[in-house]
């Protein structure tokens, strides 16, 4: 394939492709654009790849996906080269990885670091994004990938006195890298009880002198997969990384769990059911104690022995109470996984705050005002989220055909055709966003997936002479509608407030943005929409001046 296109004077354009953003899906994306004979140039905010793994970097931070599949497998040499400490990596670890990565498909030298972009403007006329930079870059694509993750725009604190604290404070989001942070011997208050605050919690209460915990809604937290890898597993998946890839994209998640209950809810008595729920939690895979996990009667079952397990882990009472979700069922928002958080609560020096009984009121120059006391801190950790999904593809001024701003097209929510394109926005590829199995899938399995379909939709264009596309506004009401069919199925996706439909932000629009109908499903309607020769799209004319199909 050309890397440039016949029709587009040399000189207007600097490279094909801009990709932006360096975690999985960047990363895998410039290799590509390179494999494929495309020009290629890559922006990353972070001043190193991994993304997510990049800025996350608080104490105790780790993935809840096993390894096995947490990785990339377009690449046998990576596949084989590649030693995972644990089933469950942490944070440095996983950075390394994709630095190791990124190195070996030698990619770096194509990112330019520490540089945010701007803006992004489609020209009708040329059919060209420009990209614009904090580096006072302006340059000149065919196509943009925004692989800019999906838990990347941190949600601002949306407390009263922030800014007064006069101790320190830290965002799980962005913790400090360039330094260790010494919370030895300090009053520590943690506000958030999300992934991330469980996560740091445990950590924290080893070293902090004191530490309180402001939470606001109790999460579902299970035991975690931790543990060796094993040596037989690995060796089967480095004997044909091909197949493991192709396995990964024919599973509901993306992913291979270790353990899956054998039997369905409705086939088993009482006591078969309470044996099923004991066998996948000492298997570590409660939520897949039946074979029908999903059906809301086996989720109640499920939700309900997950709720009695956390609660006896806690000596007080009133934590143990305070600590266990009543208010959702299992999966309705994000669950947490971890092996040591829910008996952090029994050391002397760790207490909880229930927001839902005593909210914060607002924060003073010493620490903490609630309706009930002042809490005198030392030090505030943030663990309060991200403007998920979205908010990563907002904080951008993106502007489309006519100048249409991204803004306007999502002011009521995201809406776009197979979770990656949207109308009005030609050639604009955006991996990991709204309405793809996106978090509650595999995102490493995800990332080579989005972007195989993205190369794949660039080499079907050049092959048949389009300069572009974009979906219709049908194809995104269809795909809109799918979403929340796959949505209602799931028990509590719709009725409990959470980061997947906007409601932890105050004044999103509440939408539910990730598909549910299985990475399997996604797969199979992404490449049937190709074989179609993209039916659901508006193609722009090429060169030779094909039939128009094309509203532009
Ligand atoms: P989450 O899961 O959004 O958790 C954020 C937590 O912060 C959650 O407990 C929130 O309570 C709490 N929060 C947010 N704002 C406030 C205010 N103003 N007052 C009190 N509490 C607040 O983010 P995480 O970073 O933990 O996890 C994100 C994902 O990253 C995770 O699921 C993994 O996929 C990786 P709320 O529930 O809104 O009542």
């Amino acid at each position: 394939m050309n890397s440039m296109r016949d029709d587009i004077k040399g000189s207007d354009i600097d490279c094909d492709v801009v990709v932006v953003g360096a975690g999985f899906a960047g990363i895998y994306a410039l290799w590509k654009a390179g494999q494929r004979g495309l020009s290629v140039r890559g922006f990353e905010r972070g001043s190193a790849v991994g993304g997510t793994w990049y800025w996350n970097a608080y104490p105790g931070a780790r993935c809840d996906v096993a390894s096995y599949n947490y990785a990339y497998f377009f690449d046998s040499d990576v596949v084989r080269e590649w030693d995972w400490s644990d089933v469950c990596s942490g944070q440095d670890e996983i950075r390394r990885y994709l630095q190791f990565v990124a190195e070996k498909c030698d990619v770096t030298g194509q990112i330019t670091f520490d540089t945010r972009v701007e803006s992004a403007t489609y020209d009708k006329a040329t059919g060209l994004w420009t990209v614009r930079t904090s580096g006072d870059e302006a340059v000149v694509c065919r196509y943009l990938v925004l692989a800019v993750g999906a838990l990347s725009e941190p949600k601002a604190p949306d407390i009263e006195g922030v800014e007064s604290f006069a101790g320190e404070a830290y965002f799980t989001s962005s913790w400090p890298r360039d330094r260790d942070v010494d919370l030895a011997g300090k009053r520590v208050g943690v506000i958030g009880t999300g992934s991330s605050g469980v996560q740091s919690i445990p950590e924290i209460a080893k070293v902090a002198r004191d530490l309180v915990v402001f939470q606001r809604t109790a999460n579902f937290v299970t035991p975690t997969l931790s543990g060796p890898m094993d040596p037989e597993r690995v060796r089967a998946m480095r004997q044909d990384p091909e197949a493991v890839r192709n396995e990964l994209r024919a599973t509901y998640g993306g992913n291979q769990p270790l353990y899956i209950g054998p039997d369905r809810f409705h086939d088993l008595d009482e006591a078969g059911r309470e044996k099923a729920l004991w066998r996948a939690w000492e298997e570590r895979e409660v939520a897949l104690a039946f074979w029908d996990s999903h059906l809301p009667e086996a989720n109640a079952a499920i939700s309900e022995f997950i709720r009695q397990r956390m609660h006896e882990q806690v000596t007080d009472p009133w934590t143990a109470n305070q600590l266990v979700p009543w208010d959702h069922p299992y999966g309705g928002k994000r669950p947490c996984m971890s092996d040591v958080y829910l008996q952090a609560y029994n050391r002397p020096n760790v207490r909880l705050v229930a927001l839902r009984e005593t909210p914060i009121e607002r924060i003073v120059p010493e620490g903490i005002v609630t309706s009930a006391e002042t809490v005198p801190l030392d030090v505030i950790v943030y663990a309060t989220g991200f403007d998920a999904i979205s908010g990563p593809v907002h904080a951008l001024n993106i502007s489309g055909i006519d100048g249409v701003s991204m803004n306007d097209a999502w002011a009521d929510g995201p809406v776009n055709y197979l979770g990656t394109m949207v109308h009005g926005f030609p050639n604009l590829f955006l991996p990991s966003s709204a309405m793809s199995p996106s978090v509650l899938s595999n995102m490493a399995t995800l990332a080579e997936q989005q972007v195989d379909f993205i190369f794949d939709t660039i080499s079907w264009l050049d092959a048949h002479d389009r300069a572009g596309l974009h979906p219709s506004p049908g194809s995104q009401e269809f795909w809109r509608d799918e979403t929340l069919r796959y949505a209602k199925r799931v028990p509590g996706a719709l009725s409990t407030d959470s980061w997947y439909n906007g409601a932890n932000i105050p004044g999103k629009p509440r939408h539910y943005m990730v598909y549910r109908g299985g990475f399997n499903r996604y797969h199979a309607a992404c490449y049937a929409e190709l074989e179609s020769g993209f039916k659901g799209y508006e193609l722009l004319p090429g060169n030779a001046g094909h039939d128009q199909r094309e509203s532009a």
